[in-house]
């Protein structure tokens, strides 16, 4: 199947129009007719949204006002048709501003439009395109990449790579890309952030079926692109790399893989491009018993669809984002299920988090140019930097507290609020789910209501007396109970501070990138690292982000940052180049500072953001803007050229 991106002309019936209006998403829907038509009085002051609200699609609008902006809408896209439906008029980067000034309700800054106007990705743009061709800035010079992995990251890798004319070829373990969605079959897997702006800017769907599709959606989207992109016939599926070495003299690394057969094989390559993911080592827990059960057990992202569920006593270890998700649907089948919970979430409301795009609303996507990508900007503005103000530690915070910060405080009375409010007449309930942490510690779970409903059934209990051990029968607690199970699941996440595991990569002099990581990961823009040269990490150490964007905005990034180094490389006659110990230990230096600043490095409850040692490894701590400004280009000071 091909991604949807298609305009369909506007039929002659306005009804049919008005009828679809009435699912409009007004605040995107004026600007895209704005720029459509040239006509910037249609963002009219009394048709003003006001400030972006993830939970407030209409921007506040009264209805009256709604009315008003559909009738204009109405007319508008009438008057469109009659005159020959003409192609939108140039759109000048003042005009783009008064435009997105309008939709998010505030001045959009100079330091700021810029990303914004990449962002905004129109069909016929790719603003993040390399811009170069190996054979033509650098004719006749080798340069052979290989890209290990084939999920949302080394999928855009390699796309990129192609458009720059480096040939490459991707090592991927699964049986076809698509990398975290390809493994997360579980009942309920479904993206939390929302659809529209989880995609590449360049190649943006208009016909998602859901706000927040589920997992096959999502496959079949990263399926299509790495066809549209033309990249499967470079993919070694079912070829796992069990090790990359970098050879000094000849400055060159040989990767060895083991294919589908089991034979290994030795692959030269002047770059590697690391897109393994931070999330798809299945971590066990550490508790007594681990492998005595009998009965049906495994791991969340290992989903055993074979396993009898229905009527079953299902015992779940785990309530993070992934449990959080498969637990209401098992509960609906199963006789009853045990849920061992050390540590609650907290959830943030999404109410559209379960519903279909709108018939109407999809309509108006696949039918007004534009639209669809000003819908997009408003949910990358919706979850973008103004967030990061409510996870910040505030001078007078002390280890304990249970919130890190007056906008924190802020946050917890919503969140705890709502859930107050959702699991009201059951005390002993919000006793056990509300957590005494600042939100943002670790990860908030997205969730419609359909947690604390679970929460509520009553063949459903939850139980916080921590594991004692895995029996045979099932799971005994501390308190003497042994709870008796048909299967056990465990939604207990992943190796995330593992990076690279379990493969072995040495670099300059033959060191050992986990010895040189000494159990705590850490890279120079989460991409480059000293002594590995030419070896590029995509959502490596500390590029992951908790509340504002997506990590798709994150890999574009990334991506765009490796080729302006191989760029550089090809420019300046370089066969590598080696980030310096410096440049990397001040920039770390800066990111742990930053983190300290945030709620996830201050807290002491659990989470995957952290390594053992208790640095947070995983996470950037700034704006997405100073991300994109660092990752634009190469400082050629920050690099020993080889
Ligand atoms: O894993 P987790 P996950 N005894 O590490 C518990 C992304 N994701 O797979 O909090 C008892 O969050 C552990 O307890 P505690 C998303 O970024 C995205 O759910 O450590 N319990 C916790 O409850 C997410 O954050 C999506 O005390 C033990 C749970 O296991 C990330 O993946 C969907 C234990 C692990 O939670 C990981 O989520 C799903 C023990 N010994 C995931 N050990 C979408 O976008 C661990 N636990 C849709």
């Amino acid at each position: 199947m091909a991604i949807s991106r298609e305009i369909a002309p506007l039929p002659e019936d306005d009804d049919r129009i008005r009828e679809a209006l009435a699912d409009a998403h007004l605040p995107s829907l004026l600007p895209a007719l704005a720029q459509l038509t040239g006509d910037l009085t249609l963002l009219r002051d009394d048709l003003f949204p006001g400030t972006v609200v993830l939970t407030d699609p209409q921007g506040g609008l009264s209805p009256e006002a709604q009315e008003a902006a559909r009738e204009l809408a109405l007319r508008t896209l009438a008057a469109w048709r009659d005159g020959g439906a003409p192609p939108a008029p140039a759109l000048s980067r003042e005009q783009a501003r008064r435009m997105m000034d309008y939709l998010i309700g505030e001045h959009v800054s100079d330091e700021y439009l810029p990303l914004l106007l990449e962002e905004l990705a129109f069909a016929e743009t790719d603003a993040r395109a390399p811009g170069w061709r190996l054979e033509e800035i650098a004719p006749g010079r080798r340069l052979r990449a290989v890209i290990i992995g084939a999920g949302m990251s080394g999928i855009l890798a390699a796309h990129r790579l192609q458009q720059a004319g480096v040939p490459f070829t991707v090592i991927e373990k699964n049986g076809d890309v698509g990398g975290t969605w390809f493994e997360n079959t579980y009942p309920g897997a479904r993206v939390d952030s929302s659809n529209h702006a989880y995609s590449y800017s360049f190649a943006q769907k208009y016909d998602w079926p859901y706000h927040h599709s589920p997992q096959e959606v999502l496959l079949e989207y990263f399926r299509d692109c790495a066809d549209e992109f033309g990249i499967r016939g470079n993919v070694r599926f079912n070829t796992e790399v069990l090790s990359a070495a970098f050879d000094d003299e000849r400055c060159l690394w040989t990767v060895t893989v083991r294919g589908p057969d089991g034979a290994e094989e030795a692959i030269e390559a002047e770059a590697v491009i690391s897109a393994v993911g931070q999330l798809n080592r299945p971590k066990l827990p550490d508790v007594a018993g681990l492998g005595n059960f009998a009965g049906a057990a495994f791991h969340s992202a290992r989903w055993d669809h074979g396993a009898e569920l229905a009527g079953a006593r299902v015992g779940v270890i785990g309530t993070g984002s992934s449990a959080s998700q498969f637990i209401p649907h098992v509960a609906g089948e199963a006789a009853e299920v045990r849920i061992f919970q050390r540590t609650p979430n907290w959830y943030a409301p999404a109410p559209n988090y379960h519903e279909r795009v709108s018939g109407g609303f999809l309509w108006l996507l696949r039918h007004v140019p534009g639209y669809a990508q000003w819908y997009r900007f408003w949910l990358f503005w919706a979850i973008s930097d103004g967030f990061l103000p409510m996870v910040e530690v505030d001078d007078g915070f002390r280890p304990g507290d249970e919130v890190t910060g007056a906008a924190n405080r802020q946050l917890r009375d919503l969140l705890a609020g709502s859930l107050t409010q959702q699991l009201a007449g059951r005390p002993d309930l919000i006793e056990k789910a509300m957590p005494r942490f600042p939100p943002a510690s670790k990860r908030i779970v997205v969730d419609n209501g359909s947690w604390p409903r679970t929460l509520l059934r009553d063949n459903v209990r939850l139980i916080t007396t921590p594991i004692r051990e895995i029996t045979p029968r099932g799971v005994a607690t501390e308190d003497g109970e042994e709870h008796e199970l048909d299967a056990l699941i465990y939604g207990t996440g992943f190796q995330a501070s593992h990076f690279l595991t379990p493969m072995r990569v040495t670099g300059r002099g033959g060191v050992d990138m986990h010895k040189q990581w000494g159990g705590d990961a850490r890279a120079y823009l989460g991409v480059t690292m000293p002594n590995f040269p030419n070896f590029f990490f995509l959502y490596g150490p500390n590029t992951n982000i908790v509340v504002n964007g997506s990590i798709v905005y994150f890999s574009e990034c990334e991506v765009q940052y490796v080729l302006e180094c191989l760029r550089l490389l090809l420019e300046g006659g370089h066969r590598a180049l080696d980030c310096r110990r410096d440049v990397h230990d001040a920039y770390n230096e800066r990111i742990d500072a930053g983190n300290l600043k945030r709620a996830w490095g201050v807290s002491s409850v659990p989470s995957w953001y952290k390594s053992e040692s208790g640095r947070v490894a995983q996470n950037w701590p700034f704006t997405l803007l100073e991300y994109w400004r660092q990752t634009k280009t190469v400082d050629p000071a920050d690099y020993a050229l080889l």
